[in-house]
C-alpha cells in the first residue's frame, strides 16, 4: 500500500494487556510495551444500545492519537484532511473514521476508547476495549473488541 501507515494498538490508562504498535509503510510492526502508562483524562459517553442507554467510560481516541504522535489537536488542514483512522476488532470487524472526525473544530470529536460499561470492566464479548461513537444514530461504528488502530494518510498516487 502506497500510504503512510501508522498503526497503534492501545494502552494508556487502559487495561494492562494494551500495548502500542507502530508501523510505517511495509516496515515490520514495532511493538512498544506500555511501561510508563500514559495518563490520559477519563471521559464518559452514553451509547444508544438498541434503544437502551449504556454508560461508557474511557479515554478520548483523539487524546490517544495525539499522545502517540498523530496530531489531531485542532484545525486540521492539508494532507491531514486526507487521512483516515481504521479500527480493527478481534472478530475481523472493521470501521473507518476520517481523522477530521477527531478535530474539535470540525466535530465534537468525542469518540471514546472505552474500558468500562456502567462502571464495570467490559465483558470479553465487547472488551477489553470498545470504540464508542456517541453521536451516531446507531451503534454500528461502536466497534467492540478493539485490537488495532491504523492511521493512514492517502497519497495522490492512490487517487484515480
Ligand atoms: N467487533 C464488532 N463490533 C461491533 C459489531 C460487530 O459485529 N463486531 N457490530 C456493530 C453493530 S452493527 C452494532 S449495532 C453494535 C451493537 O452490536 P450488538 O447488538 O451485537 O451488541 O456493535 C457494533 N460493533
Ligand atoms: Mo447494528
Amino acid at each position: 500500500m502506497r500510504a503512510l501507515l501508522v498503526c497503534l494498538v492501545l494502552a494508556c490508562g487502559l487495561p494492562a494487556s494494551a500495548q502500542i504498535l507502530l508501523r510505517a509503510n511495509e516496515a515490520p510492526p514495532t511493538t512498544i510495551s506500555a511501561e510508563a502508562p500514559q495518563k490520559l483524562p477519563r471521559h464518559t459517553a452514553v451509547l444508544n444500545d438498541h434503544g437502551k442507554e449504556a454508560h461508557f467510560e474511557g479515554v478520548l481516541l483523539r487524546d490517544l492519537l495525539q499522545k502517540n504522535g498523530v496530531p489531531v489537536a485542532n484545525k486540521l488542514r492539508g494532507k491531514q484532511l486526507a487521512t483516515y483512522v481504521s479500527t480493527l476488532a478481534t472478530d475481523g470487524y472493521q470501521v473507518v473514521f476520517a481523522l477530521a472526525e477527531f478535530d474539535p473544530s470540525i466535530t465534537d470529536g468525542d469518540i471514546l476508547v472505552a474500558d468500562k460499561r456502567d462502571g464495570r470492566p467490559l465483558a470479553a464479548t465487547e472488551g477489553p476495549l470498545r470504540i464508542i461513537a456517541p453521536h451516531d444514530k446507531r451503534a454500528a461504528r461502536s466497534l467492540k473488541m478493539l485490537r488495532e488502530i491504523d492511521v493512514v494518510q492517502l497519497t495522490n498516487v492512490e487517487h484515480r
